[in-house]
């Protein structure tokens, strides 16, 4: 049974075999065979949050029955105007705005699959994703039309485009369409959103997530970690195009019927000035937000009650800093594209700085060792995940190696305690083997990261002849302290003290920022290749 006529998703996905086996183990867990996620619009007003803040943004305030007008009236554009049909593949271009917010539920709705992308992406990259995942449709930010055109123009299967904002036709046509929309009654397997994953290397992968889907990152990481409540204001600096951003900004508040607000611009300035002026209770954001935000700790902060890092390591020192800052233990979550959001997290008096937490509730965890084999108890390995999500790329040979025997493996190498808490190791190949000895690089920056002049730091394998490879760190300091030789042996020094000796970092070079991703991941990569 599905809604899609347009059946190229679901032709496109891996064959049976390939699929992670799915796990379905709570109670919220059980849907329905017909299911429609932008449901969630509906059942946040049926139980009385119609006239309450559903997005506060710069470009628009809407309640829940505004917003849910709204959602409406795209999707009947979408259906009546631009010759659309279920399983088309509609892209959202556009940075974050409650405009973008209502167009995303509006594509669900109507039984299209949304492919959102984040907002700097060229043309050449837009371009690559368009023609991968078969693009008919889209909405795009009239600020962002001179790079959308340029991809448009060598993607043969683009038809039908609306732009809104700067010079749009949407919000025109909106003023004309009806309000009141059928929902397109698709299957809870239907596909509901390819994510493409930023990657901190390679091409761009498709990941392809189901209406349940939606539903089950809410069922687990929101509702049993987080536990949100109807009066919470979210707030996220990630993408809609990123999941991590989808969950925090889209799906966990409509979840429960709260407001999620949307900051005017980029940025953790930004950020500070939107956790402020609506005084956001609930952020998300990454460690390196987190640092950046602590300056502004106080009065501007105030507001916050719960406050989730995701995306990167976070370092014990981060989290310590910020709680003595504002008060509050960041809840660490380990989440992945593939898997839609959060799988491995804590809260209150569970958290152990330093230590992700342990499987959330509906997901379970295992450590492979070098043959795949489950290792028990107490050890190190690599991460394997499965539980209601999991990875299903669009015609991606990657498929087999992030898929093995059932679970998701995520490419990470974590270590599990007696207690059953998962530690982040490094990524499985960040491990340096320098004289013989296996060093992980997000050690040696956490160690890093404890000195007082320290404000970012990647550390790399730099080729050695004697050692094979000797332990690099590319540090970016606090404005007041000054890159010298002097510098370079106090952090050394530094590193020695804090962990085993022989993994300080023999090179040390003083950098202005680190290359990072769309989404802000660190991309090793780069500076391995010495091109920081
Ligand atoms: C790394 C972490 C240690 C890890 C994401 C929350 O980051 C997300 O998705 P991506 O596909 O990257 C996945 C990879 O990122 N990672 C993420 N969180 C942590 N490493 N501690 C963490 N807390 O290498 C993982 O395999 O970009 C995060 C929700 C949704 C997401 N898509």
């Amino acid at each position: 049974m599905s809604a899609h006529t347009d059946t190229f998703v679901r032709d496109n996905l891996p064959p049976a075999e390939l699929w992670p086996e799915l796990k379905f183990t709570l109670p919220e867990l059980q849907f329905p065979a017909c299911y429609n996620a932008s449901g969630m619009l509906d059942r946040a007003i049926a139980s009385g949050r119609g006239a309450h803040p559903a997005v506060i943004a710069a470009d628009a305030r809407l309640t829940y029955a505004e917003l849910l007008a709204r959602v409406n009236s795209i999707a009947n554009v979408l259906t009546r105007e631009m010759r659309f049909q279920p399983g088309n593949r509609v892209l959202i271009h556009a940075p974050n705005t409650a405009m973008t917010l209502a167009i995303w539920w509006a594509v669900l709705r109507a039984g299209g699959v949304a492919v959102a992308t984040m907002p700097m992406l060229r043309a050449v990259e837009l371009q690559i994703i368009i023609n991968k995942a078969q693009i008919s449709h889209a909405f795009v930010d009239g600020a962002l039309r001179a790079e959308f055109e340029a991809a448009r123009a060598a993607s043969p299967c683009m038809r039908e485009v609306s732009y809104f904002g700067v010079g749009g036709d949407l919000d025109t046509r909106l003023l004309e369409a009806d309000s009141l929309f059928e929902t397109c009654e698709t299957a809870a397997d239907d596909p509901a959103l390819i994510a493409f994953t930023s990657g901190t290397t390679g091409k761009p992968k498709g990941c392809v997530h189901f209406h349940r889907d939606v539903a089950a990152m809410a069922e687990t990481f929101s509702r049993h970690v987080l536990r949100p409540q109807t009066d919470d204001i979210f707030c996220s600096t990630a993408p809609f195009a990123f999941t991590f951003g989808l969950g925090a900004a889209v799906v966990f508040p409509a979840s429960v019927g709260a407001a999620t607000a949307i900051p005017a611009k980029p940025g953790f300035d930004a950020l500070a000035d939107a956790i402020a002026e609506h005084e956001v209770t609930t952020l998300f954001t990454s460690p390196t937000g987190y640092r950046a935000l602590t300056k502004f700790a106080g009065p501007k902060l105030a507001s916050l009650r719960q406050c989730v890092s995701a995306g990167e390591a976070l370092p014990k020192a981060t989290s310590d800093q910020w709680c003595d800052a504002t008060g509050i233990r960041l809840i660490d979550g380990i989440g992945a594209t593939e898997m839609i959001h959060i799988f491995i997290s804590a809260r209150g008096e569970e958290i152990r700085p330093g230590s992700t937490g342990k499987p959330v509730p509906g997901y379970e965890a295992a450590l492979f060792d070098d043959d795949n084999a489950a290792i028990e108890g107490a050890g190190v390995g690599r991460l394997a995940v499965r539980g209601p999500t999991g990875c299903r790329y669009l015609a991606d040979e990657h498929q087999r190696n992030y898929v093995i025997n059932g679970w998701n493996v995520t490419g990470d190498v974590y270590a599990r305690d007696a207690d059953g808490y998962y530690t982040f190791v490094s990524r499985a190949d960040d491990m340096i083997i320098s004289a013989g000895y296996n060093i992980a690089a997000p050690e040696v920056e956490n160690a890093l990261l404890g000195h007082p002049s320290v404000a970012e730091t990647a550390v790399v394998a730099a080729p050695d002849a004697e050692r094979g490879n000797v332990v690099k760190a590319f540090v970016v300091l606090k404005p007041d302290a000054s890159a010298c030789e002097a510098m370079a042996r106090a952090l050394q020094e530094h590193v020695k003290q804090t962990i085993a000796p022989y993994k300080y970092p023999r090179a040390i070079e003083f950098v202005a920022e680190l290359p990072k991703t769309n989404t802000g991941k660190l991309q090793r990569f780069k500076l391995r290749e010495g091109r920081p």
